[in-house]
């Protein structure tokens, strides 16, 4: 299996609900290895241009105005095999669908509010580090 990475993004709910470092320590717990690590304030630029793949979904504008309501913190994630063993992690996109003990299981609201983002393949894990992370903050 290669190493691989993966940008996880702690989600406004996230962060209202103090779960970053409950969130941290099960990645951590799971052997991921943190890249990279910051609080930040995404603007709806910012936040569109991440999503930009679901432009076109009715959920678009409603996304870009929840990852803009309040500080989100990326995370820049590495391990072999890091994209899939993220998502099982993290469980599926709807909390309702995620199975126990996942992330989005424990602490997730809904499909929207869903505590954490994951890239969905190896090329995005690439893409998504390099939106938040210059190769140089990677240590
Ligand atoms: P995932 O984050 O599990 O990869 P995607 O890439 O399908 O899910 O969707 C990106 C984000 O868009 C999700 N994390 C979720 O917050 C939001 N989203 C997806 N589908 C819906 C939906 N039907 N209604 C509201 N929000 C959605």
């Amino acid at each position: 299996m290669a190493v691989e990475r993966t940008l996880c993004i702690m989600k406004p709910d996230c962060v209202r609900k103090g779960l970053q470092g409950a969130v941290l320590s099960q990645i951590q717990k799971a052997g991921f290895k943190v890249l990279g690590f910051k609080q930040i304030r995404l603007t709806k630029e910012q936040a569109g241009a991440f999503y930009a793949v679901h432009k076109e979904r009715s959920f678009y504008p409603s996304l870009v105005e929840f990852m803009t309501s309040g500080p989100v913190v990326p995370v820049a994630l590495e391990k072999k095999n890091a994209v899939a063993d993220y998502r099982t992690l993290i469980g599926a996109t709807d909390p309702k669908d995620a199975a126990e003990g996942t992330v989005r299981k424990l602490y997730a609201d809904s499909k929207g509010e869903n505590i954490v983002h994951g890239s969905d393949s190896v090329e995005n894990g690439k893409i998504e580090v390099g939106f938040f992370f210059a190769e140089s903050d990677l240590v």
